[in-house]
């Protein structure tokens, strides 16, 4: 596939559906600039993917984003439609999973993002599970998150992960974390193993990603200054589960985070921001340490 690769050893990958669809309109692009400021400051390189044209971008310059992000409505590209995507030569961001795809494409092994998609809450009456997930049983890239967005199922997502045979493995702690929320408020969801050590963790992943070319999960809890209280939790999510019932199919996500910040008056937006810049610290700082960098 025709794509540009602007990728470094040291290059951090970031995704372009947050900023373009997680974000209320107008904040993406200063928070993507902000993240670089961040994985700079600790000596990595950060490695926007993204699509416009129908050619896949890694390592959009300022430019290229800004054009990605200019309020217009894009794609939202996954596993399963990016190829449409770049047939049809259209602008699309990308998700986890196609951030990943494109990202082992050009040799990138770390990404930070937000939270990963998962299995839907109610998935028994109407199944509805991320691509995500299956991404990271297919591509050699270890995707640093708060674990996976708190308005999922974060129980039925972590058993998920364990049937794909994913490792999902902690940075200082050995619980699944909830994105908004440091562990899952429903039930006790462990993890593979706990690590506390960035050199000792950047070890691991450098020989894991090499033994097995599958992904692997780094699960950072938010940091906790910026962790959400529990009932206010339980509260906006109802609310914005109803605000955003009418959405379907790729567009769940965005509508019920969207409505969360709404409801919650920007504290799930502070939060969410708040962890993915700790996540992209983190990253950073594991790229530099990792000991195969060529
Ligand atoms: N994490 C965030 N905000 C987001 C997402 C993740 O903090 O907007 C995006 C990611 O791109 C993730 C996607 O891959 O939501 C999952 O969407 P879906 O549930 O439709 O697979
Ligand atoms: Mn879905």
């Amino acid at each position: 596939m025709d794509f540009i690769n602007r990728s470094r050893p040291d290059s951090v990958a970031l995704e372009t559906t947050l900023p373009a669809m997680g974000l209320p309109a107008g904040e993406g692009l200063p928070f993507c600039r902000e993240l670089d400021g961040i994985i700079a400051e600790e000596g990595g390189t950060p490695t926007t993917i993204g699509v416009l044209g129908g050619r896949p971008i890694v390592g959009m310059t300022g430019d290229e984003l800004a054009s990605l992000l200019d309020g217009r409505r894009v794609e939202k590209a996954n596993t399963a439609n990016l190829g449409v995507l770049v047939h049809r030569e259209v602008d699309a961001a990308t998700t986890v999973s196609t951030t990943m795809e494109l990202a082992s494409l050009a040799g990138v092994r770390l990404f930070a993002t937000g939270g990963i998609g998962g299995v839907h809450r109610g998935y028994a009456q109407h199944l509805d599970i991320s691509a995500d997930l299956a991404a990271l049983a297919r591509f050699p890239v270890a995707v640093v998150a708060s674990g996976t967005k708190s308005l999922l199922d974060v129980t039925a997502t972590r058993e998920a992960l364990e049937t794909l045979g994913v490792p999902c493995v902690g940075f200082g702690t050995d619980r699944f974390p909830a994105f908004y929320l440091s562990t899952n408020p429903d039930a006790d969801s462990v993890l593979d193993a706990r690590f506390d050590d960035e050199r000792e963790l950047a070890e691991f992943l450098d020989a894991e990603l090499t033994r097995t070319g599958r992904g692997v999960l780094v699960c950072n809890p938010i940091p906790e200054a910026d962790e959400i209280d529990r009932s206010d939790w339980d509260r906006w999510l109802v609310g914005a589960q109803e605000r955003a019932a009418g959405a379907a199919g790729r567009d769940i996500t965005p509508a019920i985070l969207g409505a969360l910040h709404e409801i919650s008056d920007g504290a799930t937006l502070r939060a969410n921001l708040a962890l993915v810049r700790a996540n992209a610290r983190l990253a950073a700082r594991l790229a530099r340490a990792l000991p195969s960098r060529t």
